[in-house]
């Protein structure tokens, strides 16, 4: 039988302390680990990785804010993920801001040959030297590259920025755009899905990515249009429908291997009835082989 371990990182450090730190409880809430069970996977939850109490309200940086704990948590959870795998249990991280997604992809990518499918509205390719806000889940994606300062941290990560597809971007910064380019980072745009379709241009990610171990799918519910997600913290407009969200993961689950899956950056203060929530535990089920038929 197919196993999944559920793993929370509940922090919000990475998206300046604003409450989504409470998105594992949510979606656990929305009955995750039934619905999964209910696929006839084996479900084990094993609780959420501390993370550490800020000592002051003052992150000691502007340009990376709370990095400290971020790398801290994400240090965790990198270990957590690697031991779930160990264990033959596919892990399945519940965010907490995106930052998370760094130590997600260490985790899964020690010792294995993996490829990342980023499915997000933002690039989250900036770093200190870029970044318009500070927060650092905007930059998790270059930490996990090993880009700018990330260097000296995350650089050992494995994944070389071909493995790496991000899909249905519709908001980049300047900066982000300039590391697209250098580094030769596959990315499909939202114009890209509303042209090709989104089970297209996901196949055509997948195919890129590689990954003889399988995949890392870092999924960050604000890919969605806030009409359907609106518990974000940074919603944008002219995002995926629920109908193309359950398409692309459900040709994930069928094209590529999941190894790997993280879903974050659900805000349930700002939730409608936890129907955000409700939507990650739905998507989770689509990636991990729920079908119609
Ligand atoms: N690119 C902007 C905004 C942003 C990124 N990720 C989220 N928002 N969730 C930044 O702050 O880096
Ligand atoms: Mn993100
Ligand atoms: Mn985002």
């Amino acid at each position: 039988m197919h196993s999944v371990r559920i793993v929370g990182a509940p922090t919000d450090y990475g998206a300046n302390r604003r409450g989504v730190n409470m998105g594992p409880a949510a979606i656990r809430y929305a009955d995750l680990a039934a619905t999964l069970a209910d696929l006839g996977l084996d479900v084990t939850d094993s609780g959420d990785r501390s993370v550490p109490r800020a000592w002051t309200d003052d992150p000691a940086r502007a340009d990376a804010k709370y990095l400290g704990a971020v790398e801290t948590v994400c240090t965790r959870l990198a270990d957590a993920v690697s031991e779930s795998l160990t264990a033959g249990q596919t892990p399945l991280v519940l965010g907490g801001d995106h930052s998370v997604a760094t130590g997600s992809v260490v985790g899964t990518a020690r010792d294995a040959d993996v490829g990342v499918l980023w499915f997000d509205a933002h690039g989250d390719l900036n770093t200190p030297a870029t970044t318009p806000s500070g927060n650092v889940h905007g930059m998790a994606l270059a930490a996990a590259l090993g880009l700018g300062e990330f260097e000296s941290t995350w650089a050992d990560a494995g994944i070389e920025p071909e493995n790496v597809a991000l899909v249905g971007v519709r908001d980049l910064d300047s900066g982000e755009r300039e590391a697209i380019r250098d580094h030769g980072v596959t990315t499909y745009s939202m114009h890209d899905i509303d042209r090709r379709g989104v089970t297209s241009v996901v196949d055509e990610a997948i195919e890129t990515v590689g990954g003889a171990d399988g995949v890392h799918v870092s999924f960050d519910l604000d890919w969605l249009d806030p009409s359907e997600a609106p518990g974000v913290g940074t919603p944008v407009r002219g995002g995926a429908t629920y109908r193309e969200a359950h398409a692309a993961l459900e040709r994930v689950a069928d094209a590529a291997t999941v190894r790997s899956l993280d879903l974050v950056e659900v805000n349930p203060i700002l939730d409608e009835r936890n129907r955000t929530a409700e939507m990650a535990v739905g998507l989770a089920a689509s990636a991990l082989g729920k079908r119609i038929l």
